[in-house]
């Protein structure tokens, strides 16, 4: 006799999302992963400043949109300073345009004339409670704004999943990641607004590096957006290289969309987490805690394991599925 239980039917529906990013070489592989994947609806685009100034990134946000051949998906430009701090920028490691090593082509997509903010909220308002993923890939300045202007999104979105943080780990201070660490105001409220948080920190995407077997299996899809990976890869290396020492760039922001897509692609510790903010030498780090089971009121993740060819053929397979893309570049 089978006594195996029957396997919890797993729905097939795409994951409605909004894609808050600041490309960024590692959001435009985002962008690219969640327009080609079936198993994502990609609800909007918005950008913040954080890796550039908020016009840099929204021009690169335009370009990627334009290379992966994304329609009728609105593109909004959001915050253009975090709540409280100055504007930190990550030139060091994403070039003087936040994107170098491709020639981006001009954009064939119209910028939506809303804020971000607006737009963020009129979309999760616009479709049912509990459809719509929120996946930050950059400073929280956003998504803090939108929580705080229409806290009923708290309660009907789905979760959040974003790439920031590491429980382990820092890369813009020796305890705080860059995303975190630019608006750590921004951050506290996200992470302490109520909704589910799904952290992927350093801990999980310092494991996503782009090995070489991986940029050749890139290279070997031969159209036009992948050569642009590719080409983005190759400063990332090179950046990388200089500035942390890593033989092979980690790919931080396509790990959180790889999460909607197969949350199987990487395994997650439920831990209580908030974010540092009066430390003189920690600010911006995030606090989990580790010392005991999590309270039944926690509703913070950490990413912890990456299944690492499991998450690159979902870059790749989305890759080919966008084929010649928008045909530019
Ligand atoms: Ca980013």
């Amino acid at each position: 006799m089978n006594t195996t239980p029957l396997a919890e039917p797993v729905s097939t529906a795409p994951r409605k999302i909004i894609l808050d990013c600041d490309p960024g070489h590692d959001d435009a592989v985002a962008m690219l992963l969640a327009h080609g994947s079936p198993m994502i609806e990609l609800l909007a685009v918005t950008t913040v400043v954080g890796n550039h100034t908020l016009e840099k990134v929204t021009r690169n946000a335009l370009a990627v949109g334009t290379i992966a051949g994304i329609t009728g998906v609105p593109f909004a430009a959001g915050c253009d300073r975090p709540l409280v701090r100055n504007i930190e920028t990550a030139a060091e490691v994403h070039g003087e345009s936040g994107m170098d090593g491709p020639v981006l082509p001009t954009s064939r997509i119209t910028l939506d004339p809303r804020h971000a903010v607006d737009l963020i909220i009129e979309t999760i308002m616009a479709h049912e409670p509990g459809t719509v993923t929120l996946v930050p890939t950059a400073g929280l300045t956003n998504i803090a704004m939108a929580a705080r202007k229409e806290p009923r999104i708290v309660e009907r979105v789905k979760e959040v999943v974003l790439m920031g943080g590491g429980y382990h780990v820092g890369n813009w201070s020796p305890v705080a990641e860059f995303n975190i660490k630019i608006d750590p105001e921004a951050a506290h409220i996200v992470f302490n607004a109520g909704w589910e948080v799904v952290m992927v920190g350093l801990d999980l995407t310092h494991q996503a590096l782009a090995t070489p077997d991986v940029v050749s299996a890139i290279e070997a899809i031969g159209t036009k957006p992948a050569k642009f990976v590719m080409e983005l890869m190759e400063f990332f290396t090179k950046t990388y290289k200089d500035t942390q020492g890593f033989d092979y760039p980690p790919v931080h922001d396509p790990c959180a969309v790889a999460y909607v897509i197969d949350p199987t692609v990487m395994t997650t510790l439920r831990v209580p987490v908030d974010i540092e903010l009066t430390g003189t030498l920690t600010l911006g780090m995030t606090v989990a805690d580790f010392r005991s089971p999590a309270p039944a009121e926690c509703r913070t993740s950490v990413a912890v394991t990456l299944d690492h060819g499991k998450f690159w053929g979902l870059v790749t397979d989305a890759l080919v599925r966008i084929g010649e893309g928008g045909g530019q570049v």
